[in-house]
């Protein structure tokens, strides 16, 4: 399998944090949406990250779908998400919130950095802002009441994917959700940080390298 996409979007991140934990070996092309478009065209035509190429040459997108793809590989370690009714809804509950902050805090860099000055439009970006808020302060009130184990053989989808959304937050869009409002989710992503497989996929241009 090959994981196409820049470890600096959270969508690519969270697959390759993933991938490691359940064990299934990938190989990772760090190939960006914007500045080399083509080369990720000729890969998939729709140009999204993360894509991946699955060894019979399909090519899936959309880190939730290819996370549910990895979770259905029956070589796989361990799963990533509960299997009882009642934890699953609380993980999927978390994931919709970290997914959603990953979203809004997309969004904003967008608007600052694809739009000229002039047509920034200010009305947008209060409503993702507030969004942006909402999602955060729900995931800081659900860790600050119970912290989740963040270990290599206990984290689960819902933390590994909130770890990565506070991380890119506090890169790119800090000034809306400071991280001293936020203690549950700065210790959370702490300790994330030095678990093997975020540092072998850390944030930025670089290419995973299997540890
Ligand atoms: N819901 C998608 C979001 C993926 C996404 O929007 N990725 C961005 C990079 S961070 C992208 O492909 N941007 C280029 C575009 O949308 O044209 C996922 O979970 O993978």
């Amino acid at each position: 399998m090959q994981l196409i996409g820049m470890l600096d979007s959270p969508y690519v991140r969270r697959v390759a944090i993933s991938l490691q934990l359940l064990g299934l070996p990938f190989e990772h092309q760090s190939i960006s949406v914007f500045r080399a478009f083509d080369r990720f065209h000729a890969i998939n035509p729709l140009v999204k990250a993360p894509s991946l190429i699955c060894d019979d040459g399909t090519v899936l997108m959309d880190s939730i779908l290819i996370t549910q793809y990895a979770e259905a590989f029956p070589q796989k370690k361990r799963s990533l998400l509960p299997t009882g009714l009642g934890e699953l809804q609380r993980a999927l509950r978390i994931i919709g919130l970290a997914m959603t902050a990953c979203e809004k805090s997309v969004q904003i860099v967008y608007e600052h950095t694809l739009r000229p000055a002039e047509k920034l439009h200010e009305p947008w970006l209060a409503r993702v802002s507030g969004q942006l808020v909402a999602a955060f302060q729900a995931l800081e009130d659900e860790f600050a009441k119970r912290p989740r184990a963040v270990t290599s053989t206990a984290i689960d989808q819902a933390t590994l994917t909130t770890a990565v959304a506070w991380y890119f937050s506090q890169k790119l869009v800090a000034d809306i959700v400071p991280a001293a409002g936020y203690p549950a989710l700065v210790a959370l992503s702490t300790a994330a940080e030095t678990l093997p497989e975020f540092a072998a996929a850390p944030y930025g241009d670089g290419t995973y390298r299997p540890y």
